[in-house]
């Protein structure tokens, strides 16, 4: 069955229409579902931030919001480098901190002076975050910002007048740089801070200072493709650590709780919950794991030798997008402007598996039986290399199974299965065997799949045929596909 717009209304009405329609309707939605912004999302799985301001030139992690922009001056600046490096590592799109908490604004704004057009850099006439959007462009990676709510330069910070003067930043880089795929709003907020010479400490009540809801129909007004990003969504949520790591089991579906129980904001969330997620939660609403190729989330000379090398970004691969959720990985541009020559030999080294990893899949062209079939949803959907065409069962039928017979026998070591994720987060738990000496070998078991559940073998296997089996679900399971891959460094 393809998910075709017409199926899905037919499911949603129940199957209502001419009785040949109604045999061939694919299976009715389930809980909470993405939205199309969502499943454009869900389709990136890796994508890159770039941390770089003025703690850039003073090794700091968190500026104070009193640094001069005369500071800021990278040498060798090249947006086009910086993108070229991000490609070969497979980023599908990159996330600039646009402004981060000391305030200081990489793109030329008319909200305040602390911005890049009050440093010496390219005369004064230099915009950070115009020139990696139009790279970004022109390499068909996607662009998103981060806009960090606190501000330490402001002397309006925690008055209403800040989030006012917050939104027009929000509006101009919404306005500026073309399509975003992401807005990213960080949870830390309120502290100590130079506050326009003020140099006090300032908190707010997470709550309701921000007036999110407000705020975020700003970025559905002007990007209406963009993704919003807090600790609590509403579109993605983090994956509550620095890590990298989502849960063993990772729901797409979430109901955030606050750190004291009640209501959960951006800022205020728990953080364990946020890694597991919720089953059968109200809202569809991803994890996304950040994490730093470095121990920081800014260039530091003295970490240019514990930079994350590529077998360990294979391994936070496995653990993000393998389970559902989003990988955002940080690498940070030194004060030339550019990626590290150490970075971008990880970057390198790990786009180059991946690349190669992927590109064939052992499972193309196998010839698919299954216990059960809905008329429509053939299994023969799971290896046709399409998301939109899926395998799913008749109503009421909630444990199933699929055998796979390879075209001839391969060697993989990596099992990944996809959910028909527009029909919702269905199936609770699922096996996966190989055929090995004349038996059914059990080679990966997990409880929940949804946009991705990857098995990464610890050793190669070597089958004529495998089996995926539902072993519980709440309804009949919509399954996108199995690929079969072997791992090549
Ligand atoms: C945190 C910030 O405080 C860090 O500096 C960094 O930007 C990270 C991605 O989010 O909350």
């Amino acid at each position: 069955m393809k998910l075709t717009r017409r199926a899905l209304m037919m499911a949603a009405a129940g199957a209502a229409g001419t009785p040949r329609l109604m045999a061939a309707a694919g299976p009715a939605p389930y809980g909470a579902l993405p939205s199309k912004r969502q499943l454009a999302w869900h389709e990136m799985e890796v994508y890159a931030f770039l941390h770089f301001t003025t703690n850039t030139f003073t090794d700091k992690e968190w500026g104070f919001g009193d640094e001069s922009p005369s500071i800021f001056n990278p040498t060798a600046f090249d947006a086009a480098a910086i993108v070229d490096g991000l490609k070969a590592g497979g980023m599908k799109g990159l996330i600039i901190t646009a402004k981060h908490h000391d305030g200081f604004c990489l793109w030329p704004t008319r909200t305040t002076r602390h911005s890049v057009a009050a440093s010496p850099w390219r005369g004064g006439k230099g915009d950070v975050v115009g020139e990696l959007s139009r790279a970004a462009a022109k390499a068909g990676l996607k662009f998103g910002v981060y806009l960090s709510p606190w501000d330490r330069n402001t002397a309006l910070y925690a008055k209403p007048a800040y989030v006012d003067l917050y939104r027009r930043q929000l509006t101009e880089l919404m306005t500026r740089f073309g399509p975003l795929f992401e807005v990213w709003h960080d949870g830390a907020n309120g502290g100590d801070g130079f506050y326009g010479g003020a140099r006090e400490k300032r908190t707010i009540d997470k709550k309701t200072y921000y007036g999110w809801p407000e705020t975020w129909a700003l970025v559905r007004k002007h990007q209406p493709g963009a993704c919003i990003f807090s600790d609590v969504g509403p579109d993605v949520r983090w994956v509550g650590n620095e890590r990298g790591i989502a849960g063993e089991t990772c729901w797409a579906t979430s109901d955030p709780v606050g750190e004291a129980g009640g209501d959960a904001s951006p800022g205020d969330a728990k953080a364990k919950l946020l890694n597991v997620g919720t089953r059968n939660g109200s809202r569809w609403l991803p994890a996304e794991c950040d994490v730093s190729i470095r121990p920081g989330w800014f260039w530091h000379e003295k970490e240019n030798e514990r930079v994350k090398t590529a077998r360990q970004l294979m391994d936070l691969y496995y653990r993000s997008v393998g389970r559902g959720a989003s990988f955002l990985l940080n690498v940070p541009p030194d004060r030339r402007g550019l990626l590290h020559e150490n970075d971008l030999a990880s970057l390198r080294g790990f786009g180059s598996i991946l690349a190669k990893t992927f590109a064939a899949d052992m499972a193309a062209g196998a010839k698919v039986t299954a216990s059960d079939e809905r008329p429509g949803c053939a299994a023969a959907g799971l290896v046709d290399g399409k998301r939109e065409t899926y395998w799913a069962t008749q109503d009421g039928v909630k444990q199933a199974e699929a055998v796979l017979e390879l075209a001839r026998p391969a060697a993989f070591d990596v099992v990944r299965v996809r959910e028909a994720i527009a029909l919702g987060q269905r199936v609770d738990s699922i096996a996966v065997d190989a055929w090995q000496d004349g038996n059914w070998k059990q080679i990966g078991a997990a409880t929940g799949v949804g946009a991705a559940r990857i098995f990464k073998l610890d050793s190669p296997v070597t089958a004529p045929k495998i089996r995926l089996r539902v072993t519980e679900s709440p309804v009949c399971p919509a399954i996108a596909e199995v690929g079969l891959f072997l791992e090549k460094a």
